[in-house]
């Protein structure tokens, strides 16, 4: 037995995308259906991403999302970068005119939102299986899922929002060689570890090390996140904690300055791909987060991304559903394309210029460090790095 119902958008994914997604359109009087296949407890606890543009922060604080990132959130006036035993500071303010990012988990975030979501009564059907989406040549897309019961549905929509990640089923739904992929794959990875240790640095630290690349950043006062460059093919059971922090000791430790270790509490590691799938959009069903683009986390820019792309899918769908006019949803695309550009060049750039590439000869490897005395060096380049990492697109929610 299949129920049916219908709303105005399906939303496949309850990651930061589909949650910010649904909360945008509920301010617009839009309603939808999220579905998740993991469970809640799962989607809460998935360690991701931590650094928040400035723009991102106020989007937050403008949609009422904003206290506990307020009250919990570290602001950070810029980073250090450092490369040859030198550790140099890039004062965002002063380079930006005043802009800044923070510290937020994607973890915090994303139970902000199931949190408003669910005290605002919304739809959210955790732990589903076998989702499809169908009737895509139609102006009634069909969402069709099971729930945690066993029982099928078919939801007919206005509009379906692939908010689903790289994994998911919405990207791969658009008909066949309608999507272009422009993807690099890099000959590394990360490994990311939580440790009960309180972080040895006020802001991030980037080093460009021989040994490889390394990033000391942060989630609480008492909470250090650390990332470490590996081969692509590492294995997490490879490496003890004793491993990991010697590693991090030598490609971040500078004279007069320590690295406090602690329990590590979390690790994972996580390739490294640059992809991104045009067009984002197929007559009624569009693409937003990690189901339409990837970038390396070197730049911070994966989180943001995706929550600038559902601000701008947010107002198109209002355009459309609530006033009868295309305009927005027709330009969603290619302007979110945009977007996905400089912040993939961006994170191309951050990436290539601060990791070890196993296969760089002497001319590359001399490259990078050319490139990073030029940004430490230059007002214009350290300004370039400054205003792509705090936010280049100011987020349009009025
Ligand atoms: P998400 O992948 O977060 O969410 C998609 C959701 O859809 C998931 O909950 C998934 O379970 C669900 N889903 C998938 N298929 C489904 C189906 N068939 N039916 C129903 N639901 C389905 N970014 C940074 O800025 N900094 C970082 O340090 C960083 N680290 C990362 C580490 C890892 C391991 C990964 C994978 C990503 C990392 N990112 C980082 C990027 C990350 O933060 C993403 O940009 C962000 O999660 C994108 O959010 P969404 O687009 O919502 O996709
Ligand atoms: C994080 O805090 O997880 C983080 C911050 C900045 C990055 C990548 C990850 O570039």
């Amino acid at each position: 037995m299949t129920v049916r119902s219908r709303t105005q958008v399906g939303i496949v994914g309850a990651g930061p995308a589909g949650l910010l997604l649904s909360h945008l359109l509920a301010l617009r009087g839009i309603d939808s259906v999220v579905v998740e296949n993991r469970s809640r407890a799962y989607c809460e606890a998935r360690q991701r991403a931590g650094l928040l543009e400035a723009g991102t922060v106020e989007l937050l604080r403008t949609v009422g999302l904003g206290d506990r990132m307020d009250s919990e959130g570290l602001e950070h006036g810029g980073i250090y970068l450092q490369f040859e035993g030198e550790r140099h500071h890039l004062d965002f303010r002063d380079l930006t005119g005043g802009r800044w990012v923070t510290i937020y988990a994607q973890t915090e975030i994303v139970k902000d939102l199931i949190q408003a979501r669910l005290a605002a009564g919304a739809a959210i059907e955790f732990e589903v299986s076998d989702t499809e989406v169908g009737a895509l040549e139609a102006d009634q897309p069909v969402l069709r899922y099971t729930d945690a019961a066993g029982t099928r549905h078919e939801v007919t929509c206005d509009a379906i929002a692939g908010c689903d990640g790289f994994h998911g089923i919405c990207r791969d739904s658009m008909p066949a060689g309608l999507v272009q992929v422009a993807e690099r794959v890099y000959p590394y990875a990360w490994i990311g570890i939580l440790a009960s240790v309180p972080p040895s640095t006020d802001e991030l630290i980037y080093a460009r090390h021989e040994d490889g690349f390394a990033l000391h950043t942060m989630r609480t006062p008492q909470v250090s996140r650390l990332y470490l460059q590996v081969p692509a093919d590492e294995q997490i059971k490879n490496w003890t904690d004793e491993r990991i922090w010697s590693e991090l000791r030598r490609r971040l430790t500078v004279p007069g300055w320590e690295l406090e270790d602690g329990p590590i509490t979390e690790r994972a590691i996580t390739p490294m791909r640059s992809f991104v799938a045009s067009p984002m959009r197929y007559r009624r069903l569009f693409l937003a987060g990690d189901a339409a683009h990837i970038v390396p986390p070197t730049g911070a820019k994966g989180l943001n991304l995706a929550l600038a792309d559902v601000t701008a899918l947010a107002r198109a769908l209002t355009s459309l559903l609530a006033d009868g006019r295309p305009e927005a949803a027709d330009a969603y695309s290619d302007t979110s394309l945009g977007r996905v550009w400089r912040a993939t060049h961006f994170s191309w750039w951050m990436t290539s210029m601060l990791h070890v590439d196993p296969h760089a000869d002497p001319f590359g490897a001399t490259l990078q460090l050319a490139q990073l005395r030029y940004v430490i060096s230059s007002r214009a380049a350290a300004t370039t790095l400054a205003e792509n990492y705090t936010g280049y697109f100011p987020l349009a929610w009025d």
